[in-house]
């Protein structure tokens, strides 16, 4: 079914929240709905607002006309393999994501993943141009667009447009390693409201326009907003949630309950369930907590016999040299840890490097005493949030790093630097052997933060502000 009326409300992102999986035999080829962190964060307001997405569809080379797909109205925006692999792999996950990311690997620059950054900006930006209403609202997402609010602007000046940021904004320092550095600022000054999720990331950006475009101070009670000639940016910290009342309500449910149960057993019903969930991506510190749990065993600070953990490693960028590695490295830890310290039977690490069903994982969030998420720079980290949401009963516990955004809210759990291998292995420790009373107490504070503070109020506030920022 297509569908080709033009939105109040869009989205544009990189990707759609479906994938198009092509058939081996040429036909016309499956859709399936796509994971991250995006797309689990936004599909219930777009539903609730009747708005449209804008977006690639996961597949090079293919052209498609909109189309409406379980209830979304979705336009598609065709790229080339090449395209893919200069804008996409190369200028965003080479050079943008390291470098945003505290530079953890070294970011490459090269010219012409540049050029094909423009080219496919000015696509998405036409693509949004043609699907808006008049005076429609238009909320561009993340790092993969970063020149598409000034180039929308250009296009169609009636439009409130806004751009969220999903992962954190680095310090200046960094940043300023970037050879198109003016570009990009300019590019997101061409929203009416530009979000990060942590006031640290807004300050960062609003240096950089008075470094690099000389933009004034912020006046007094303009809530630090930048003046671009005759225009006023609005610049805040939004941190993204999850749906929490759905999750909590799902991890109660009989059925997760008695799945969870089941779960244990299948791990041979250790004393200790340890949880990692993330895309296997190098700033997720997994090999930094395989590694703290190798030398808890080999000291014999915890038992084989006692404890298990699991990692789930979602399949990511897996083309590119430095994810191939990581995977490499990770395995080789696991087959490590479980050659030396496992069983038959009874390994103790259970690694899956694929996805598993929502339902599944809320029931393994359900059954994890102690979830570990220890990235080394992450801009907020849903996982900590949704593993805080299936725990209401006041069971489980957290480790956490510091620099995850999360952290700035989740204040109660056990917060940890991850570059310091000792105070992961303490944290890990802590969060096993502590009273039950007292993790109680932790957990229930941060249950009633994410509970309050959920995707829903993370959206509404972000769209309020964008109305005022454009009134
Ligand atoms: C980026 C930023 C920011 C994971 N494995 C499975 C699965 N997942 C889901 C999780 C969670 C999402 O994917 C991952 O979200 P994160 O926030 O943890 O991480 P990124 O993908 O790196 O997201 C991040 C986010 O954007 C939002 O702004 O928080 O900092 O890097 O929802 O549950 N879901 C299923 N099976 C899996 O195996 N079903």
């Amino acid at each position: 079914m297509t569908n080709t009326t033009s939105s109040d409300f869009l989205v544009v992102a990189n990707r759609l929240p479906v994938d198009l999986e092509p058939d081996p035999d040429g036909g016309p080829g499956t859709w399936h709905r796509s994971p991250g962190g995006l797309v689990t964060a936004l599909e219930p307001i777009l539903r609730q607002t009747n708005g449209a997405w804008v977006g690639w569809p996961g597949t090079p080379d293919v052209d498609l006309e909109p189309f409406v797909e379980d209830g979304l109205t979705l336009h598609p925006v065709r790229l080339t393999e090449t395209e893919v692999a200069e804008y996409y792999e190369g200028f965003s996950n080479t050079s943008l994501w390291p470098l945003y990311h505290d530079a953890v690997v070294t970011p490459t620059f090269d010219r012409s993943w540049w050029k094909t950054y423009v080219q496919v900006n000015e696509r998405f930006a036409r693509a949004a141009a043609q699907a808006a209403a008049p005076g429609a609202t238009v909320w561009v997402h993340d790092y993969q667009l970063q020149l598409v609010p000034r180039m929308l602007r250009e296009m169609r000046p009636d439009l409130t447009i806004g751009f969220f940021l999903h992962i954190p904004f680095p310090p200046p320092e960094l940043f300023l390693q970037l050879p198109w550095r003016r570009e990009i600022i300019e590019g997101l000054l061409g929203a009416d409201l530009v979000g990060f999720h942590l006031p640290g990331g807004a300050d960062n950006f609003r240096f950089l326009t008075r470094r690099l475009l000389s933009a004034p101070a912020p006046r007094p009670g303009s809530a630090g907003a930048v003046e671009v000639g005759d225009r006023l940016v609005r610049v805040g910290a939004y941190p993204i949630s999850i749906d929490s009342a759905h999750i909590d309500e799902q991890s109660r449910s009989a059925s997760t309950q008695l799945r969870a149960k089941q779960i244990r057993v299948e791990l041979g019903d250790p004393d200790t369930v340890l949880l990692g969930v993330d895309r296997l991506d190098y700033t997720k510190g997994i090999d930094i907590r395989l590694e703290a749990l190798r030398e808890l065993l080999e000291e014999g600070t915890l038992d084989p016999e006692k404890i298990v953990m699991v990692q789930l490693a979602t399949p990511s960028r897996e083309r590119l040299t430095a994810y191939a590695q990581l995977r490499d490295d990770v395995e080789r830890q696991v087959g490590n840890i479980n050659g030396k310290f496992g069983r038959l039977g009874r390994p103790v690490v259970h690694y899956l490097h694929r996805p598993v069903d929502r339902d599944e994982l809320i029931a393994m969030y359900a059954c994890t005493d102690t979830m570990l998420v220890t990235p080394l720079r992450d801009g907020m980290n849903l996982v900590a949030k949704e593993y805080v949401a299936c725990h209401g009963d006041g069971s489980g516990a957290l480790v956490l790093s510091e620099f995850a955004g999360a952290a700035w809210e989740l204040r109660r759990a056990h917060l940890v630097n991850p570059h310091d291998l000792d105070a992961v292995k303490r944290a890990i420790v802590a969060a096993v052997t502590e009273e039950p009373a007292v993790k109680a107490r932790r957990m229930r504070s941060m249950h009633t933060q994410v509970m309050k503070h959920d995707v829903d109020r993370w959206a509404r506030t972000f769209l309020d502000d964008l109305r005022a920022a454009r009134s």
